[in-house]
């Protein structure tokens, strides 16, 4: 199953979250992130994207566990995402042609614009905790159920 990575910047109470301007989850608002390259780390992945994509340096990383994604229809879009928080940065949000990057207090994330199985793990994250899920969804895009892994 192919590896991925959500990065969320947690600074003064808020969130770097960005929206999705093109390909898959386009219109949806997440952390930066992207695909494992061949021979690259997990976290090399991580700050890499997230320089790509919202022009922000990572100076800390924290694993705060795997959500696992499983597409009944398309097991291409199957995923083992690895959710990362840093909490020291580098650089203002840029808009990049991938994202549009927004701060958002933590008690206004836009969760009706994010995949639905957002609002589940990612304030315990958000709060310090770890997770360690995995969802199903259909063709849709439509969340089916979840469990423990
Ligand atoms: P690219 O393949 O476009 O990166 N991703 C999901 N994130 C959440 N919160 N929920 C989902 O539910 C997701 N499915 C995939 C993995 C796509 C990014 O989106 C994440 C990648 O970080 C289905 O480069």
């Amino acid at each position: 199953m192919k590896l991925t990575t959500l990065c969320y910047p947690l600074i003064d109470g808020k969130v770097l979250l960005a929206m999705k301007k093109r390909g898959f989850g386009v219109g949806k608002w997440n952390g930066p992130g992207g695909k494992v390259e061949p021979g690259e780390s997990i976290e090399d992945a991580c700050h890499r994207e997230t320089l790509e994509e919202v022009g922000i340096k990572c100076i800390n990383l924290e694993h705060r566990g795997v959500v696992e994604f499983v597409f009944e229809t398309n097991p291409d879009w199957d995923t083992e995402c690895h959710i990362f928080v840093t909490t020291l940065i580098q650089g203002e949000a840029l808009e990049s042609e991938e994202m549009l990057p927004a701060w958002y207090q933590i008690d206004k994330i836009p969760y009706d614009q994010m995949w639905e199985d957002d609002p589940i793990w990612l304030p315990g994250v958000l709060a310090g905790g770890k997770v360690n899920l995995r969802f199903y969804f259909n063709s849709d895009g439509k969340m089916l159920h979840h469990e423990d892994r």
